[in-house]
């Protein structure tokens, strides 16, 4: 019997428009995680996680580091992408093209062809953890989409507006799952709620998002 006639009551669609021009792709990078995870481990062994400063002085409670021709990094003096991982005073990883490819597949399919990231930054995330609602706007070339690519236990979403006075809406991302922020939704405040305590049976307590960005 074909599945037809239960595909409209589907929880977890493939394919979620969630916001013009944001498409949420539930799963898109689960059958290349393990390439994926074994080329995250080893940028992370030249560049390993680091709490970085805001400019106002606030350590940030999610550990970041990058791969790509940039990084994008904080310290007291702003927040900038640079070519220099400043911890090491070298070039941050190449991004692999596995991350390429995978950005690239997720943003065509979200209708933005041709999508050439040159920054990718990696969060991790532990209990506790959060992203209060910001503007990613540190970018030359607001028509490039970003891609997000989350891993590990699954984080509270806010997707707001234009303004950070607009209530955002609250959605789950989930281990391999894969959103494209474009168009209108480029500059739309966006953060994640404080990281709820768990288990995930490949990455343990923490969460890992990727976000491939054209910075450049
Ligand atoms: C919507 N990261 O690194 S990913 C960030 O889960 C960031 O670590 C979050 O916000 C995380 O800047 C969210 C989803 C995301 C990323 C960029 C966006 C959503 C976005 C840019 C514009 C609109
Ligand atoms: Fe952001």
């Amino acid at each position: 019997m074909s599945g037809d006639l239960f595909e409209g009551l589907d929880p977890r669609p493939a394919r979620q428009p969630i916001a013009d021009g944001a498409v949420l792709l539930r799963g898109f990078a689960r059958s290349e995680e393990s390439e994926l995870l074994a080329a995250l481990r080893a940028i992370l062994l030249a560049a390993p996680f680091r709490h970085m400063i805001t400019p106002g002085g606030h350590t940030m409670s999610v550990a970041m580091s990058n791969c790509g021709a940039v990084g994008w990094a904080t310290d007291r003096k702003g927040y900038r992408y640079d070519a220099i991982d400043p911890n090491s005073g070298r070039p941050w990883p190449a991004m692999p093209a596995s991350f390429v490819g995978l950005a690239r597949r997720a943003a065509a399919e979200a209708g933005f062809a041709d999508f050439r990231p040159d920054a990718c930054l990696i969060n991790r995330y532990v209990p506790g953890a959060k992203m209060s609602l910001h503007q990613d706007k540190d970018e030359a070339d607001f028509a490039a989409p970003i891609v997000s690519v989350s891993f590990g236990l699954p984080a509270v979403f806010m997707f707001g507006g234009m303004q950070r006075s607009e209530k955002p809406q609250r959605f789950a991302l989930e281990h391999g799952d894969v959103v494209a922020w474009g168009g209108p939704s480029r500059l739309a405040y966006h953060g994640v709620a404080p990281l709820k305590d768990g288990e995930h049976p490949v990455l343990g307590r923490q969460r890992i998002n990727l976000t491939f960005r054209r910075a450049r």
